[in-house]
């Protein structure tokens, strides 16, 4: 995962819960994060309501997460331009073409037909946030998704030497309104452009979604031509019939209602690439101040409490960390030593395990009736730790994507 946090603390490295995990075994994590008899003590610090539902929904409740997989029905969504009409999928084909070969045309029986293969992935939206940003932490969930890989696709398609890029095109769009600068050229008198002088104009287009790989990227070995979820038929807001699962990235690489797969052997810069989900970070650099712009991309190293529960006098936290193989997960009550969490088991392939979250959960000796203060940090095997909100490569963000930083949250002990 090439977008992981620079902050490289070897301090933490290889952390102690990845080995002794074999001591957990013999209980799944249903058994260990379920205690379904146990109370859970509510948050105080609950998001607002959802403002635009019919952009996201299903968000996940954080105080109900119980196991490692996540229910299609309970799965939270985001289409930005509502469901496509005409999903049907006798009639669905995708359209591989562009500098290829031997272009293709794809039908769901084709991809049937190759070999199935199934990857366990957390998909996190890149709008995710903490507590603090506001009513969208629950844009997450955790899924096995079924299909074909692309590469192996892609490389019979016959890719040209000139093709670069790969654009994955979804059914859904809408109309998007770009500032032109027309206006100004044709009819301005010095013939200069001069923007927001008032005279350049808007023009209407109609975009479709779509986002883009590399051509390395595009043929990572996990990414899938996904028609199932959870061993069913993939679901409409999911991307029915096909969608792309790009393991390893954030949510909105996932392009859903795959319709084209498109090589070009030029830099896409469609909305979702170069407008949209863009991060934009004020850095320092040698005493000068560097804005720079990125495309979101991978995913990043990340953990959340979940909950907090009581069952008699013995309270747990719980919780989850994922965006990269996860090494060990350390919980911190209010100001107090930060504390060894216990991660459930990783998943059952070995790929898997950089790509799906693992469960967590943390003794609570004796805490005192009061409010208090929890928060998770998730270190990965590679020694990096989950930024603060201090740390430069969150507090340089100007835009709210990517927010990976610790989370806190606030609980009332009776
Ligand atoms: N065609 C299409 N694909 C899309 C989107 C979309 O609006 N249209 N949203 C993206 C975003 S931003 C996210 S976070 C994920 C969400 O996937 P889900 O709805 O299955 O949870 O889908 C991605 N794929
Ligand atoms: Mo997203």
């Amino acid at each position: 995962m090439e977008n992981r946090d620079n902050s490289r603390r070897t301090l933490l490295k290889g952390g102690s819960a990845w080995f002794g995990l074999t001591v957990l075994r013999m209980a799944g994590p249903e058994r260990i994060l379920g205690q379904q008899d146990a109370e859970v003590i509510p948050w105080l610090d609950e998001p607002p309501p959802n403002p635009v539902p019919q952009i996201t929904g299903n968000l996940l409740r954080w105080e109900t997460l119980d196991s490692r997989l996540t229910p299609a029905d309970k799965f939270f969504y985001v289409q930005h331009y509502g469901i496509p009409d005409g999903l049907n999928d006798s009639t669905w084909h995708v359209d591989l073409h562009g500098l290829v070969a031997r272009p293709r045309s794809l039908t769901i029986a084709d991809l049937k037909a190759r070999d199935h293969h199934e990857v366990e992935y957390t998909l996190e939206c890149s709008g995710n946030n903490g507590i603090d940003g506001g009513f969208f932490i629950g844009g997450i969930g955790n899924a096995r998704w079924g299909g074909t890989r692309l590469a192996p696709l892609l490389e019979s398609a016959g890719i040209l030497d000139q093709g670069t890029e790969v654009v994955f095109w979804g059914a859904d769009g809408g109309r998007e309104i770009i500032r032109d600068n027309t206006g100004v050229v044709s009819g301005g008198r010095t013939g200069v452009v001069e923007p927001d002088t008032g005279g350049s104009q808007d023009l209407t287009v109609t975009e479709t979604f779509a986002r883009s790989m590399s051509m390395r990227e595009a043929m990572g070995r996990d990414n899938l031509l996904c028609y199932e979820m959870n061993g069913q038929s993939l679901p409409r807001e999911h991307g029915f019939p096909v969608r792309l699962i790009a393991p390893g990235w954030y949510g909105v690489a996932n392009v859903k209602w795959l319709t084209r797969i498109e090589v070009i052997d030029h830099r896409f810069a469609g909305k979702f690439m170069a407008r949209d989900y863009v991060t934009v970070r004020e850095e320092q650099r040698n005493g000068q101040t560097v804005w720079t712009f990125t495309t979101v991309g991978r995913a990043r190293l990340k953990s959340a409490p979940a909950k907090v529960t009581r069952q008699q006098n013995r309270y747990m936290v719980h919780g989850a960390a994922w965006g990269a193989p996860i090494a060990s997960v350390q919980v911190q009550v209010d100001d107090g030593p930060w504390m060894e969490a216990t991660l459930d088991d990783p998943p059952e392939t070995r790929r898997s395990r950089g790509y799906t979250w693992r469960l967590w959960r943390l003794n609570w000796d004796q805490p005192s009736s009061a409010v208090h203060t929890i928060r998770s940090r998730a270190i990965d095997i590679d020694g990096n730790v989950q930024p603060t909100r201090d740390d430069a490569t969150f507090a340089s963000r100007r835009t709210f994507w990517e927010a990976n930083a610790q989370i806190a949250r606030t609980v009332r002990i009776p």
